[in-house]
């Protein structure tokens, strides 16, 4: 399936019908998506086509803004035209076979099944998922059949052969959906992998809280992983690869950087075992950038902007990340309206900037003097939304460090804990985290997110190795030891795993 892994744990049946008179139905569904919804199925009996792909439309921007899957109850037309990850057919709606004839292999489909025998036919057909109903009665929907019970599901369970993920449907709600996860538990151990449910989230007065609770059920019920945490683990394990990753690639860098850091930043990316070229030249852009692995660009001393916007263009077109430093960015009119073309003119691969300068640009506050951020970020809200809201808009990674560093890919938000407040206390530690990031995404151009976390980890790291030396005494001596730093944890990559402190931030 080319759609990533999918979580079926708690499964949202939407019904237009259930809406409760002061709410509307996209404000149902969008609070059960911030309540933890994993896959979202839109069911719509009545509507007219044409509505109904409209208010599809609606929804997946929903549903992707939260990074969860959409399905389209029967209607194969409507998900191809607004490509949702998938459909949901009954036993009585278009046979399997025709729908993935239909939709190929790189669509969900899922079967609604009530007895053995119709469990075992969508297997062999092929089925990504089985909805297995109804479990209890129901006034959401006429039913047809018998209902199922606990032990009814359990049945289904004991004979799938091989088995592939299923949800319960029919009457579920928070009161019974420990008891029916448990209970229909094979002995063999094939268990429910989620909960599809309609009236209790659609109806409900507070859907986020009552989703927040099933979702806290289910984990526990089928003792799953934390998803916070499986997010973080997945983060640091990147990191550990990635860092090997530079330094068997050693790509190239192409810096235009400022002349304050120009030579800790060339040290800093031979640390971790890329090249850094620091070439101003416009005449060599071309040549260059057909070899590059990466374009650092920081705008600290400022003096030419047509060639920074040339570079990005130039490496963009190679393919090549495109990483900007917006140093300085809120501190005059000038380097504003840098920042703004930049944003415009470039689609970049990562912004990264202290707090001053990305929450200035998502006008969030931010305060710089000159190129030093000032004042707090507003909050550990503010600033995961002001990373968030950018990179959603600027569809690239954001990046802010600070004492804690922020990131997102407009899905997701980690906070990383990691480093020393000696990294203050010198300039162009915030230039050096750039340069370092060009040579993580150079390298790890798969994962650009995973690439930034990782480049952060290594330089906050680096700077936790290096304090902890006897001979490293303030500022002076801090400055030499961070390149130290780098080159160890280039040298030993395990070194992220046994000291990061990385958290996933739900907003
Ligand atoms: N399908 P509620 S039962 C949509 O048995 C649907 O396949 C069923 O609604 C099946 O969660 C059902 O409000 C309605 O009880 C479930």
């Amino acid at each position: 399936m080319a759609y990533k892994q999918i979580d079926y744990s708690l499964y949202l049946v939407t019904d237009n019908t259930l809406v409760p008179p002061n709410a509307t139905f996209l404000g149902q569904v969008e609070k059960a998506l911030e309540g933890g919804v994993t896959i979202v199925q839109l069911r719509e009996k009545e509507a007219d086509t044409g509505d109904f792909i409209t208010l599809a439309r609606q929804v997946k921007q929903l549903t992707e803004q939260f990074g969860v899957p959409l399905i389209i109850n029967d209607r194969l037309d409507v998900a191809q035209a607004v490509d949702a990850e998938g459909v949901h057919v009954g036993q009585d709606d278009m046979p399997l076979a025709t729908a993935r004839q239909i939709l190929g292999h790189t669509k969900i489909i899922g079967v609604s099944v009530n007895t053995i025998e119709e469990a075992r036919a969508a297997i062999e057909g092929g089925a990504d998922y089985l909805g297995i109903g109804a479990v209890w009665d129901t006034s959401t929907k006429k039913l047809t059949k018998k209902t199922l019970g606990i032990d009814g599901v359990k049945d289904i369970l004991g004979s799938m052969s091989p088995s592939i993920p299923t949800v319960a449907i029919g009457g579920v709600k928070l009161e019974n959906s420990k008891e029916l996860l448990t209970g229909s538990k094979t002995e063999s151990g094939v268990a429910l992998s989620g909960l599809a449910i309609v009236s209790a989230i659609m109806a409900a007065a507070d859907p986020t809280d009552i989703c927040k609770k099933l979702c806290s059920v289910i984990r526990e019920s089928l003792a799953l992983p934390d998803p916070a945490q499986t997010k973080v683990n997945y983060a640091v394990q990147f990191a550990r690869e990635a860092t090997k990753a530079v330094g068997i690639v050693g790509p190239m860098v192409h810096h235009i950087t400022n002349y304050v850091v120009i030579n800790d930043n060339a040290n800093a990316t031979l640390a971790v075992g890329a090249s850094p070229i620091m070439s101003t030249n416009k005449q060599e852009l071309e040549d260059l950038a057909a070899v590059n692995g990466a374009m650092v660009l920081n705008m600290g001393t400022l003096s030419d902007p047509d060639i920074m916007i040339a570079a990005a263009h130039v490496n963009l077109r190679h393919g090549n990340p495109v990483v900007l430093d917006p140093v300085g960015g809120g501190a005059t009119a000038f380097r504003r309206r840098m920042v703004a073309r930049f944003l415009n003119e470039c689609q970049l691969t990562v912004l990264k900037g202290n707090s001053g300068e990305i929450l200035s640009i998502a006008g969030r506050g931010g305060r710089s003097r000159g190129v030093d951020s000032v004042g707090d970020n507003g909050g550990e809200s503010n600033a995961a939304l002001a990373v968030k809201e950018l990179a959603i808009k600027y569809k690239c990674v954001v990046a802010m460090t600070g004492p804690i560093d922020y990131v997102s890919d407009g899905e997701q938000v980690l906070a990383i804990e990691n480093g020393d407040p000696l990294l203050a206390a010198i300039t162009g530690s915030g230039c050096m985290v750039t340069s370092i990031v060009g040579c993580y995404t150079a390298a790890n151009r798969h994962d650009y997110f995973h690439a930034t976390v990782a480049a952060i980890l290594a330089v906050t790291v680096a700077s936790e190795l290096a304090t902890e030396r006897p001979d490293v005494r303030g500022p002076g001596t801090f400055r030499a030891a961070l390149i130290d730093g780098l080159y160890q944890v280039a040298q030993d990559p395990s070194l992220i795993i046994k000291r990061a402190r990385v958290r996933s931030i739900a907003i």
